[in-house]
């Protein structure tokens, strides 16, 4: 059965890999399988034809069939749990690798979106400058946890999965920030990460689609 994933027509990023169709990509890729992207423009996004795909009007979005799914937890989930590749078979090994995937996007993603929401929308605030180091003090905070948790060891929880896949991506948000050089073992799980075959075919098409010239 053919899927289809939306992403934007044009991300803000010009192909950085950082918007969200970035991890569908790369956990599509780890499970092998094909996939068609549908490039949505802004304005399309907030029209009735996307809003009854994804009523946040936002990307991305997983079709498959008459499923129609939205939230990359829960597409990856999806896509894991239905395909070899992203989850341990032992059953607790399997449950850790989903708590993983769970910490990723509500313990570690939310103060790194924060950062974003600091420095881009409420940057030119008055008070911008004193909310800052505050913001960065709580990613530090969890990024010292994280450290400690991963310490020498390659991904979270003996084998890749896609706690690795969605820990890795929201880290990656943070790399223009610099904060992620302060933690070596965390860089390197990123890299890691980046070095995936699977990743990097997922990356190349995103940039495709953003640098293409139709
Ligand atoms: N919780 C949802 C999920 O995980 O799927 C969040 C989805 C989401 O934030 N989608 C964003 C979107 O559609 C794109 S990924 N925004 C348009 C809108 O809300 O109108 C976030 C994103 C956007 C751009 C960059 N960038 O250019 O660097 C990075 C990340």
């Amino acid at each position: 059965m053919t899927i289809t994933i939306t992403a934007f027509e044009r991300s803000p990023d010009g192909g950085k890999g950082l918007a969200r169709d970035t991890r569908v990509r790369w956990a599509l890729e780890e499970a092998g399988l094909a996939y068609e992207v549908r490039p949505v423009s802004f304005q399309a996004l907030k029209e009735p034809a996307h809003l009854a795909r994804h009523p946040f009007g936002q990307i991305p979005t997983y079709e498959e069939g008459d499923l129609v799914l939205f939230e990359t937890g829960a597409i990856v989930l999806h896509i894991a749990e239905q395909h070899a590749g992203l989850l341990p078979t032992d059953a607790h090994a399997r449950s850790r690798a989903i708590t993983w995937m769970f910490a990723a996007l509500s313990t570690m993603e939310p103060p790194i979106l924060d950062l974003v929401t600091a420095r881009i929308l409420e940057g030119d605030k008055p008070w911008s400058q004193e909310r800052l180091p505050l913001v960065m003090d709580r990613i530090r905070a969890r990024l010292d946890q994280l450290s400690s948790h991963l310490g020498n060891s390659e991904w979270l929880d003996a084998a890749f999965s896609a706690g690795d896949l969605m820990m890795v991506s929201v880290l990656l948000r943070l790399r223009a920030s610099g904060i992620l050089d302060e933690y070596p073992k965390l860089s390197a799980y990123v890299a890691r990460g980046e070095a995936r075959p699977a990743y990097q075919r997922a990356f190349a098409a995103q940039l495709a689609l953003n640098t293409s010239s139709s």
